[in-house]
């Protein structure tokens, strides 16, 4: 869960007065930030969520050398090349947003393609807007959902559809679901703030309860939801440009939590939605997501294996797409002092679990959202660690958000913020073979890439050269450069069977 802003008003909201979860509470108390009762009931938990983390993780193995992202499994586009995705979350405004389509027009689309050569938008959809009346479907939301989608085809980005939902609906002061979906009883479900503690008012709870059948509810919500995938799914089945599908932005069980619910209703869920999707799209990828409130934090998950009907080893097409908010950031911390080191220890955690989860569903990772309040101190440091590490991991990213303020990388009178050259980085779009390791190494200004070539795999290794950092194009060694589009900024080299490593350094 995360920080504690509203997107879109271009204003910082920085209203923990700076306690971090790594003070004593002793220390933390001598601090006083301005304090709100919320704070105690947080620390409370960071307490015990730390020492749940070191039963979790343990010493041996939290000090385990990383894995190379050899071995792991890989995204692909149709001729068998490996992806590295990379973009922004589009976009907030769509919760709340009538037609529940986010605030772009074409022109930003062009904007962010030439800001930061992403060719990844994680796209937010919301049920209500898909079903507004029960078994009804709304095309006409559909066909603007794939204007949008076209948008980003013409300049090469991959779409993945994100059924978002926060605090579960409108009727319960969140987002997402239709309100004829929303069984809460008349009990209370405020807006709060932070906006996260929404998920424990009665209300709210008793929504998700109806909904994941810890109660009946009067019809069945699971069999609506897994229908209108479908029915999304049909539509998007023949779109190349569609990377596939994100079945429920961070997953909440109501009153059944944790294990039980991951591996309970949660994953029944899944099953239900991968099979009603695949009777109309064999193709696309289906992603997961963990219980939000303790994957982002660095805690262990209990997702269990999915079966893909198109068949099982490397035809599956099932992604794992995690979120990471670090717990000091969720109440509002940047990245300096104590906090820092509190964050590190949750992303050395967090890249441990992810990778055990994803070892155990046999699927790539795809970080579907991380983000904070660029001018916090040491935020730009905190997104470029982020980037490294998924680096390291071999996993896409999308940042939270495009919303234009002060965690994106535009502001709202559209002038770039200091987050925006730090996201413009250059990385291999696409892999001919299979990928050992990719690096920026932005103090020497070199681009590393080296993968196994493989004679089955068409195409090339293309890969982004943004102008700030490669303003004349690049200057590579260990394969022969096929073509440089000095308009999309994207540099082709050849690939060949066998190892292959290629450097890029900026043109003199
Ligand atoms: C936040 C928006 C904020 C909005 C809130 C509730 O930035 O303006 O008020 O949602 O709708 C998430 C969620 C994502 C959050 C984001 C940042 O998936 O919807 O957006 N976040 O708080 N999980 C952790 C953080």
């Amino acid at each position: 869960m995360g920080g504690m802003r509203t997107d879109g008003d271009g204003e910082a909201h920085d209203e923990t007065g700076g306690a971090a979860p790594g003070d004593a509470p002793e220390s933390a108390a001598k601090r006083r930030p301005r304090s709100r009762p919320w704070h105690a009931a947080v620390l409370a938990l960071v307490l015990a969520l730390a020492a749940a983390l070191l039963v979790a993780v343990g010493p041996s193995e939290a000090d385990a050398p990383p894995d190379a992202p050899t071995g792991r499994r890989w995204i692909t586009d149709q001729g068998g090349r490996a992806l590295v995705l990379r973009g922004l979350n589009t976009a907030s405004s769509a919760k709340d947003d009538p037609r529940g389509l986010p605030w772009i027009t074409e022109r930003d689309v062009r904007r962010e393609y030439e800001g930061m050569g992403s060719n990844l938008v994680r796209f937010l959809l919301q049920w209500r807007a898909v079903e507004p009346r029960p078994g009804a479907y709304d095309d006409a939301y559909l066909d603007q959902v794939a204007e949008r989608v076209r948008w980003y085809a013409k300049r090469g980005y991959r779409v993945l559809l994100d059924m978002h939902q926060d605090v579960y609906g409108p009727g319960t002061s969140g987002n997402g679901a239709p309100r004829w979906a929303t069984e809460s009883d008349g009990l209370r479900a405020e807006r709060t703030d932070p906006w996260e503690l929404g998920y424990v008012e009665p209300g709210a709870l008793r929504a998700f309860d109806h909904f994941w059948g810890n109660r009946s509810a009067s019809r069945d919500l699971r069999r609506h939801y897994a229908e209108a995938w479908r029915h999304v799914a049909r539509r998007f089945a023949d779109e190349d440009a569609v990377l596939g599908y994100d079945l429920m932005n961070e997953p909440w069980g109501g009153s059944v939590q944790g294990p039980h619910f991951e591996a309970g209703p949660l994953a029944a869920l899944y099953r239900q939605v991968i099979k009603a999707v695949r009777t109309v799209d064999r193709d696309h990828w289906i992603f997961v997501e963990p219980e939000a409130v303790s994957t982002n934090w660095g805690l262990p998950s209990a997702l269990p294996y999915f079966e893909d009907p198109r068949g099982d080893g490397d035809r599956a097409r099932i992604g794992y797409a995690p979120h990471l908010y670090p717990l000091p950031m969720d109440l509002g911390g940047g990245y300096d002092g104590d906090t820092a080191r509190w964050v590190d220890r949750t992303l050395s955690s967090w890249r441990q679990q992810v990778e055990r989860t994803a070892r155990r569903l046999r699927a790539p990772v795809l970080l579907g959202e991380y983000g904070l309040n660029v001018s916090l101190p040491g935020a730009l440091e905190y997104v470029a660690k982020v980037e490294r590490m998924a680096e390291e991991m071999g996993a896409g990213t999308a940042y939270w958000s495009n919303d234009p303020g002060s965690w994106a990388p535009w502001d709202a009178k559209g002038r770039p913020t200091p987050l925006l050259p730090v996201l413009d980085r250059p990385y291999p779009r696409a892999i001919a073979g299979d990928p050992k390791a990719y690096t920026w190494d932005a103090a020497a200004r070199t681009l590393r890439v080296s993968w196994r070539g493989r004679a089955d795999i068409n195409g090339h290794t293309e890969i982004y050269l943004p102008k700030r950092t490669f303003p004349r194009g690049g200057r590579v060694t260990g394969a022969a450069v096929v073509k440089w589009d000095a308009g999309a900024r994207v540099l082709t080299v050849r690939s060949v069977p066998g190892d292959q490593a290629v450097t890029v350094t900026p043109k003199p």
